[in-house]
This record gives C-alpha cells, sequence and structure tokens, in this order.
C-alpha cells in the first residue's frame, strides 16, 4: 500500500480533498483506504474506513485530563502514537492500493511532534508521501506564496520524505491569478521580481533571501493547482505520485502495492 497523507495549514482544504481525490481514484477503478488522523474532526466528508476518533477523541481528552482544545490537541497528538497497534491492525483488514491520510487541522500538531514519525514509520516509511496543500488565501501574493512554500519545505524537512505541493482550491482564482502563481512556482526569476515589486521593506528582503536559501537547498518546486469542486489538476496529482512511487510506471504501480 502506498500511503498519501494530506498535510496543510487550517482549512486548506484536506478533508474536502480526501473526499474528492477518493472519487477519482474510484472512477479510475483505483482502490484507496481512507484514514483520518485529525481526533478533533466534529465531522469528515467522507466515509472513513478507519478514524482515529474510535479511540481518541479531542473531547473526551479535555474532560479527562481538564483541559483547553490547544492542550488537548497536543495530548491527542502523543495519544495517537500510544494507539498505533490499534491503528496498524484496523488498517491490516483493508485492502487497496492506496491509502488517503487526513491529518489534523492545525499542521503544527501533526508536523512538529514527534508522534507523527512513528506513526509515518509504523505505517510503512518506504511507501510514503506527503501532499502539502497551499492555501490560496495565502499563496496569492508573493510573500505568501514564499511563506507557503517555507511551510511545505518545512514538512520535507521534518519527515525527509517527497512532498507534492499542491495549491489548493483553484477554481477559487481567475484564470490571470492562476497563470501568475504557475509562473511563480516555475520560474524563480518570476517570483524573485514579484517579492521585488512589492514595496520595498524588511518583510521583502526577508522574503527573498528566504527564498533565495529554499531555492539553493532544492525545495523550491513547482506548485500544482487542484480543486477538489471540478477536480481540476488531479490528473497531474496521481501523476506526480506515480512519478515519486515507481518513477512513472503505471503498470508497476498498480501491481506493486
Ligand atoms: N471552492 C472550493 N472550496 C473548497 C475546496 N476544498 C475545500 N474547500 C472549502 O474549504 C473549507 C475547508 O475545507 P476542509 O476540507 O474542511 O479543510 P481542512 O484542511 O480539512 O480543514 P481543518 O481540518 O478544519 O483544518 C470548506 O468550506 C470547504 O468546502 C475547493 O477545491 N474549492
Ligand atoms: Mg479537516
Amino acid at each position: 500500500m502506498y500511503n498519501i497523507y494530506i498535510i496543510g495549514t487550517a482549512g486548506s482544504g484536506k478533508s474536502t480533498l480526501v473526499n474528492a481525490f477518493k472519487d477519482w481514484m474510484d472512477s479510475r477503478d483505483l482502490d484507496c483506504v481512507l484514514v483520518n488522523l485529525d481526533p478533533g474532526a466534529d465531522s469528515v466528508p467522507y466515509d472513513a474506513d478507519v478514524d482515529i476518533r474510535e479511540w481518541i477523541h479531542l473531547g473526551e481528552v479535555m474532560d479527562e485530563y481538564s483541559l483547553g482544545p490547544n492542550g488537548a490537541q497536543i495530548v491527542c497528538a502523543d495519544l495517537m502514537a500510544l494507539s498505533i497497534d490499534k491503528l496498524t491492525t484496523a488498517m491490516e483488514s483493508y485492502r487497496g492500493r492506496f491509502t488517503l491520510i487526513d491529518t489534523p487541522g492545525q499542521m503544527e500538531l501533526f508536523t512538529f511532534r514527534q508522534s507523527s514519525n512513528i506513526i509515518v514509520d509504523a505505517l510503512g516509511r518506504e511507501k510514503s508521501v506527503f501532499v502539502f496543500l497551499s492555501d490560496p488565501s495565502l499563496s496569492r501574493t508573493p510573500n505568501g506564496f514564499v511563506s507557503n512554500m517555507m511551510l511545505c519545505a518545512l514538512t520535507q524537512f521534518r519527515f525527509s520524505l517527497p512532498v507534492v505541493n499542491l495549491l489548493s482550491k483553484s477554481d477559487v482564482l481567475s484564470e490571470e491569478e492562476l497563470e501568475e502563481l504557475r509562473l511563480w512556482s516555475m520560474d524563480p526569476y518570476a517570483l524573485y521580481g514579484a517579492l521585488l515589486d512589492d514595496d520595498i521593506n524588511t518583510q521583502t528582503l526577508m522574503g527573498i533571501e528566504l527564498f533565495k536559501a529554499m531555492e539553493n537547498v532544492g525545495v523550491y518546486q513547482e506548485l500544482i493547482p487542484v480543486s477538489a469542486q471540478t477536480f481540476d489538476g488531479f490528473e497531474d496529482l496521481y501523476n506526480q505520485l506515480q512519478l515519486i512511487f515507481m518513477g512513472g510506471d503505471d503498470a508497476d504501480m498498480v501491481d506493486d502495492a
């Protein structure tokens, strides 16, 4: 099984993408198993095959430990690692080529807690990839674009695994905006120019320096626009996953899972 972790800032469209990408996979006869790892989710827009809320629930942790939602989220993140046997046993009963894994709303809960690396190892590190969702509400300015790139790079740095950088909710952007963001993601000089076009201030200069550093260490990567409403970009996402998992050979990815 190939594990695809969906990660991104709060509200960036993770759960909606899990649901829509599952539908897209179904339409191509690609089996996938859905896993919810967000103990704080009130509801998710898909039928989770395996759901962490079966064992850990934010509300119960708040009551039991007398904590507010933020403190309880951290306890939940750590409890997830302690429930790893239950999680892996539940997952073993499902057969599918891909596992789509939804992660907690606030990405730092997954990115910064050691428990997530324990989960990644237990589910099989060698066949894992992270799909990072950049929210257009942040990415549409040059400064926000670099900030999202940094969050994506941070994910790559924390997990030492391949990361695909998606621009979620592409349907809310105009053609011109999409074209501009696509250009920034493919041509470092276009992004560099856009940052310079901003009012020159300390923030802009810092953005340029951070961007140069990311370019130098090779975490600068093309952004794939996707929409869970129109399914635009899902083919590109799938092709990118194929490239990462199997070097582009679809037949192998089907047989080898
Ligand atoms: N227009 C549009 N809206 C979207 C898309 N994907 C998600 N949304 C909306 O964005 C909001 C947040 O989506 P979620 O899927 O709940 O995002 P999330 O990252 O799982 O959110 P948390 O788990 O709460 O952090 C919802 O109102 C969705 O309907 C999309 O492709 N297009
Ligand atoms: Mg969610």
